[in-house]
């Protein structure tokens, strides 16, 4: 199936992270590609991954990176496809560098930044898949279904102390 999001992060040393936002891409029927792009590493990689985003069919870019975490917003200043930037929890300063590297754009190339780690690469996937059901009704409805089924969970088992 043609990807409609691309799911590129800085390193392999990323997957473990961002492999929680291909599980939910996965879960809700969303396709995508996988890729490692680097800012530092693969500059002119990264450039025409951006460029080209648009026309080879993407719809949502969520870049993964940690550190210097530029990616996100280097490609945002590729491609005016929605960018979602997902800072990896890195061993120095457990990812507040990648926060605030990514969520510090200035006003006019807009990155979307969500949680450090592993829940802003769920949340990253899930949002993805909530700007293709705008356009995908069966994504909508995969998302609707995912969000009822987590709310019905949690009400069946109020008790914190069961297994
Ligand atoms: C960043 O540097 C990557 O996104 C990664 O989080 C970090 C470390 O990369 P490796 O040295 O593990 O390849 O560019």
């Amino acid at each position: 199936m043609q990807p409609l999001v691309g799911l590129i992060m800085g390193s392999k040393s990323d997957w473990p992270t961002m492999e929680h936002a291909a599980e939910m891409l996965d879960k809700l029927g969303v396709p995508y590609e996988t890729k490692v792009v680097s800012a530092h590493r693969t500059p002119d990689l990264l450039f025409d991954y951006a460029k080209t985003a648009s026309d080879r069919g993407l719809k949502v870019i969520i870049a993964g990176a940690g550190g210097a975490a530029h990616l996100p917003g280097m490609v945002a200043s590729q491609t005016s496809l929605p960018v979602l930037g997902v800072p990896v929890q890195s061993k120095a300063l457990n990812g507040l560098d990648s926060l605030l590297s990514i969520v510090q754009m200035p006003g006019g190339i807009a990155v979307g930044t969500l949680a450090i780690g592993k829940a802003g690469a769920t949340n990253a996937g899930l949002l993805a898949a909530q700007i293709i059901g705008t356009f995908k009704e069966d994504v909508r409805k995969a998302v609707d279904e995912f969000r009822a089924t987590q709310t019905q969970t949690i009400l069946d088992n109020p008790d914190p102390d069961d297994q």
